[in-house]
Order: C-alpha cells, then sequence, then structure tokens
C-alpha cells in the first residue's frame, strides 16, 4: 500500500503530474467536446493532482517528526493521499482508454480476438455485455465510475461500479474499460442524459488498448 511505503525516514516525493495526451482535445468529438476534455483535464485531474502532492509534503513533514507526531492529523493526511491517489490512478486510466471516433475509437475487437470470445462467453455477446455495463453505470449515484474488469482468481470478466476514488485494484480485480460517470465528464455536452452519454462514449473506447491490457494481464 502506497502509505506504507512512504513510512520509511527520507522520503522523497516526485509530483505527479497529468498525462500528456495521445490524442488533440477536439479529436473525441462529437462524443466528448473539446471544451469538456480540457476541462476535465486541466480543471477537474489537475486539482486532483494538485490536492495529491500538496498533502504527501503534509504527510512527509508529519512523518519526519517521527514519535512527536500527531497522528489524528496523521491519519487524516493518509486517508485524504488515498482518496486522491485513488481518482488519479481511475483519470489517468480514463484518458488512455479513449482514441478518435473515426480512427481507432469504438473499433471492437474482432471474433478472433481473445478479448472478444471471452466476453461472447460470459456476457453472450459484447452488445450485451455493453447494453449491461451501460445499465448498471446508469445506476451509479454521484460520482463514480462503470468498469469491465478481468478477475484473475477465475480468469474470468465482470462488470463492476466504484466510487470516483475507489480503484476495482483495490478488490483483486484488472480493470480493463473504466468510464466516468461523474458529471464533469458529460455535463456539458450532455446536461442530465447520463444514458446518452453511456451510449455514446463506446465510439471513442480504444479496444486496442483494452485487447492489449487484456492479454498482458492474462499472460501473467
Ligand atoms: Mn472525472
Amino acid at each position: 500500500m502506497i502509505v506504507k511505503r512512504l513510512l520509511k525516514r527520507g522520503f522523497k516525493h516526485v509530483p505527479l503530474v497529468i498525462p500528456d495526451l495521445p490524442y488533440d482535445y477536439d479529436e473525441l468529438e462529437p462524443v466528448i467536446s473539446a471544451d469538456i476534455t480540457r476541462t476535465h483535464l486541466h480543471k477537474h485531474h489537475q486539482v486532483f493532482i494538485g490536492q495529491y502532492n500538496e498533502l504527501m509534503e503534509k504527510f512527509i513533514d508529519e512523518n519526519e517528526k517521527g514519535e512527536n507526531k500527531d497522528i489524528n492529523t496523521f491519519q487524516h493526511i493518509s486517508e485524504k493521499i488515498r482518496f486522491y491517489n485513488g481518482v488519479h490512478t481511475n483519470h489517468s486510466l480514463w484518458w488512455e482508454f479513449l482514441a478518435n471516433p473515426n480512427r481507432e475509437g469504438g473499433n471492437l475487437p474482432g471474433e478472433e480476438s481473445g478479448l472478444r470470445q471471452l466476453i461472447n462467453r460470459d456476457f453472450g455477446s459484447i452488445e450485451n455485455m455493453i447494453q449491461k455495463f451501460n445499465a448498471k453505470s446508469l445506476g451509479v449515484q454521484g460520482s463514480g465510475w462503470g468498469w469491465l474488469v478481468l478477475d484473475p482468481e477465475t480468469n474470468g470478466l465482470k462488470l463492476e461500479t466504484t466510487g470516483e476514488q475507489n480503484t476495482v485494484s483495490d478488490r483483486g480485480f484488472i480493470p480493463l474499460i473504466g468510464v466516468d460517470v461523474w458529471e464533469h465528464a458529460y455535463y456539458l455536452d450532455y446536461q442530465n442524459r447520463k444514458a446518452e452519454y453511456l451510449e455514446n462514449v463506446w465510439q471513442v473506447i480504444n479496444w486496442n488498448i483494452v485487447e492489449d491490457r487484456f492479454d498482458t494481464a492474462i499472460s501473467n
């Protein structure tokens, strides 16, 4: 766990930074507008990272006090670090999964792919998986995520939802697809039409990345 790793004295924190996107801000249009992509990355994600970096400095300062540290303050900081670390992890995955809808975005994996075959086995068809994914994600109240995950215990696929800061890795699953269903991810374009956003978002899912993640996970 991240916090345990930091308990060593003399730890230096390397500040987190937002990722370089492998696409331009307007490349996810018309599914996700350039406005949303820019705001989501430079306001929301950036602010989360800023909070995280600030907390890490506080954590290190407090930790350096050794036995004189205030345990309540220390615990409070640790919990907040866990929160922002989870938010950052989830958002980093989110940017990675997306692609231009006129290029890689939305191209489903071929019937011969291992991932597609497992989706067919566990959900009947890819269309059925998407329908179930959307229904489940629609049920997330407030901030959160919908996920397609691999369960390494069974080598089967599952659909999960989490709050904004909770990662599926904490539950022992490997994330294959994650969709941000917090309002900041769609409100400017879709207002309260979350179902429409979920219908459309599949046009910008980069299945090449999803397949790579799957192939790596299954071969480990
Ligand atoms: Mn978000």
